[in-house]
């Protein structure tokens, strides 16, 4: 990187930095998220950040957060976040800090350490009441690393360690109930290609203390297989099709914030992706598609028979 480019990038708003300079792809779906997250959380904030592709984001010395960025190991970061907001607390009982510059803790992490390697972590720290925001943004696989299968792959998705032709012969693991199960303050999923549907989470989300986790689908053109100009799209179909259920739990209770009607087959997602594309040729595999269907049918039909 040269003089030049570091000085310009000094020279813009936090948020244009996100993503400039580094090794990220183009047409990031992640990245989409957590630029529009931190257009609302702003710099009072101190990332926490397990290891994954955002961790790309901060090459050091330098970093786009304002506020602070601390990096972990993939396992350990609401435990950062637990030693950041400890610190916090004594720094103003010590009147080192004025109480208005506290700032909040904000987990960034993938799917490979939230819903696997980091969730025993997490789950301590809600159980402890840990007063901090939780960003996973969930590309369905070990991005960073090459795509391998994480706890958040899809069925049938070809990754780098499926057998090829029938892809990833588990199912994804339900994090969004993991998390309510404990019964934090909030949590949410999200996606970048519905700006005005997450900005209002992360408002409501902005309005309460406590344990609050943002789960966000991060459609990602390199892992997933399709061009980085049908990001947005991608995520769309994600939510109209049913697959990506936009949701949020607050004091309790589950509501969905967008309903798909009509609600799209999902083959129309399946077949925008290389990951499934055995599903589509040399022949089209009925029972696959079927079986993926079948399972997002089961989960809207009480919500659609309320609706
Ligand atoms: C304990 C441990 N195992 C493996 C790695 C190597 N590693 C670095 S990033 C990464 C992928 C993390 O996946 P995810 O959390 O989904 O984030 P993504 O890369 O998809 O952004 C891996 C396996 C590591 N840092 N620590
Ligand atoms: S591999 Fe995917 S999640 Fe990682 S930087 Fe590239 S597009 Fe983003
Ligand atoms: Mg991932």
């Amino acid at each position: 990187m040269t003089e030049n480019v570091i000085r310009a990038m000094k020279d813009l708003p936090s948020t244009h930095l996100l993503g400039a300079g580094t090794g990220m792809c183009a047409g990031c779906g992640g990245l989409q998220a957590v630029h529009e997250i931190y257009d609302i959380l702003g710099s009072k904030t101190v990332f926490v950040n397990a290891a994954g592709c955002m961790t790309l984001l901060a090459s050091w010395p330098y970093t786009p957060y304002r506020g602070g960025y601390l990096y972990t190991s993939m396992a350990s970061a609401p435990a950062g976040a637990q030693g950041v907001r400890d610190a916090l607390d004594i720094l103003i009982a010590k009147k080192r800090i004025a109480p208005e510059e506290d700032m909040t803790p904000v987990v960034l992490a993938g799917d490979g350490s939230s819903y696997g390697m980091g969730l025993s972590a997490t789950s301590s720290a809600i159980e402890r009441g840990l007063d901090f925001f939780y960003l996973c943004y969930d590309n369905e696989g070990y991005g960073n690393t090459g795509q391998q299968t994480s706890a958040a792959t899809p069925h049938a998705a070809r990754t780098a360690t499926d057998p090829v032709g029938s892809g990833f012969a588990g199912w994804k693991k339900d994090l969004f109930a993991i998390w309510a199960a404990h019964k934090p303050a909030y949590v949410a999923t999200a996606i970048a290609s519905d700006p005005v549907d997450l900005a209002k989470k992360i408002q409501r989300a902005l309005t309460l203390k406590g344990s609050r986790l943002i789960l966000a689908l991060a459609p990602c053109p390199t892992g997933w297989g399709f061009e980085p100009k049908e990001t947005v799209e991608v995520g769309r179909l994600a939510v109209k099709t049913g697959i990506f259920p936009l949701k949020e739990y607050v004091v309790g209770k589950l509501v969905h914030t967008r309903i798909p009607k009509p609600r799209l087959p999902v083959d129309v997602y399946l077949q925008t992706q290389g990951r499934f594309a055995h599903l589509f040729a040399p022949a089209r595999d009925d029972t696959a598609i079927a079986e993926i269907q079948a399972q997002v049918d089961a989960y809207w039909a009480p919500v659609e028979a309320q609706a």
